[in-house]
């Protein structure tokens, strides 16, 4: 044996040592690098995961700050509008892709807030529990990682116009993070609730609108039930009130005029929110559906569900996929707010569908509560 064959050059052995060393070296960082990210998902989902929606009355088996009272479930419809089981066309052919297909979804009946719940129903529901929103809470370090702990403060997102006009490809120029705002606070410290007890509550997350729906023995509807309530009979429409923004020029919604963001010239009478009920009600006798503020559905959000959703009763994906912002599971919100134009966003429209971080509060964004409950007992002749 030669002895170049018994005493190989020690590197071209070790090469695939070394490579696999370096292989490992990248998967341990990597998996420390995404460890956050996963315990941040495994929270969520677990949070989540307790906040499911309870259709139906049983609130039994609650304890804590939290628990929701029992109430009479006869008074749980006072407010609400009954809508009778049916059928519609869900979505829109002229809109964006993920309003596609139009498809026809059966709906069993349900009950439905006539309005978005306002600032004096949520204050009522704070008083009784001692719920503390999301906006109100610091921020976990362990949800932002490496962020310099004084940037952890409570705070939630407000509507901060620039003074010229932007180009409408960047939301974060007229979004700012603001301490200390949230539903009672909603421009931040400085503002209040006064004079404001009937206008939607907004800066509440999706979790404060799942908390506020088991202490009133309701639910968040689904995304489906929601278009087909906001729809109020009327197939096929551009619009909840039919194919005109504002026939004979009259504005029938609180949405933006003027150029966005801007320039807000409030022709319909309100620059920010206003009093639940200050423009007509849909065929369904719903108000402000359209515009006001975003409306949390129950479901998560998935651009392509209407395509694979069943026909009826469609509950929601089980999981969420955003293209936009990958790695964050959202909820539905509908409707558009007082921010909506027909330059930008357009969402008062009824198939528009908008997706956010359920942990996100935003000056323009509340709810209203749907019910699962048999329907009115006719009344006799
Ligand atoms: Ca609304």
């Amino acid at each position: 044996m030669k002895p170049h064959d018994s005493q190989p050059s020690g590197l071209p052995q070790k090469i695939p040592l070394i490579v696999g060393g370096i292989f490992l070296a990248g998967f341990i960082l990597a998996i420390l690098w995404m460890l956050p990210l996963i315990r941040k998902v495994q929270r969520e989902k677990a949070q989540q995961k307790e906040m499911l929606p309870t259709y139906g009355l049983s609130q039994s088996g609650q304890t804590g700050q939290n628990a929701p009272v029992a109430r009479d479930p006869l008074t749980l419809t006072n407010g609400m509008v009954w809508i009778p089981p049916g059928t519609f066309l869900r979505g829109s052919t002229n809109g964006q892709v993920d309003e596609k297909p139009v498809r026809e979804l059966a709906l069993d009946g349900f009950w439905i807030d006539a309005t978005e719940v306002t600032n004096e129903q949520f204050e009522r529901f704070v008083k009784e529990t001692g719920y503390v929103t999301t906006a109100e809470r610091k921020p976990d370090p362990r949800d932002f990682p490496g962020a310099p702990p004084e940037n952890l403060v409570a705070g939630s997102i407000v509507f901060s116009p620039p003074p010229g006009e932007v180009p409408l490809t960047d939301h974060f120029i007229w979004w700012r993070y603001q301490r200390g705002a949230n539903w009672r606070h909603p421009e931040g410290p400085e503002s209040d609730l006064k004079g404001r007890e009937q206008h939607p509550v907004v800066q509440v997350s999706w979790f404060d609108a799942m908390a506020f729906c088991k202490w009133a023995g309701k639910r968040l509807p689904t995304e489906a039930e929601w278009e087909y309530a906001a729809r109020g009979r009327l197939a096929g429409k551009e619009y909840m009130w039919g194919d005109e923004l504002s026939p004979g020029g009259k504005w029938q919604a609180n949405i933006w005029q003027g150029r966005f963001p801007h320039e807000n010239l409030a022709s319909d009478g309100y620059r920010g929110t206003a009093p639940v009920k200050s423009f007509p009600p849909n065929g369904h006798g719903l108000f402000d559906l359209a515009g006001n503020a975003w409306e949390w559905c129950a479901d998560l959000y998935l651009p392509d569900y209407y395509a694979n959703c069943p026909a009826k009763n469609p509950p929601g994906p089980d999981t969420s996929f955003d293209p936009n912002e990958p790695g964050v599971a959202k909820r539905v919100q509908r409707g558009g707010s007082f921010l909506c134009t027909d330059l930008y966003c357009g969402a008062y429209r009824p198939s528009t569908r908008m997706k956010t971080s359920p942990d996100t509060g935003l000056q323009h964004a509340g709810f209203r509560c749907a019910l699962t409950a048999p329907g009115p007992v006719p009344a006799r002749n």
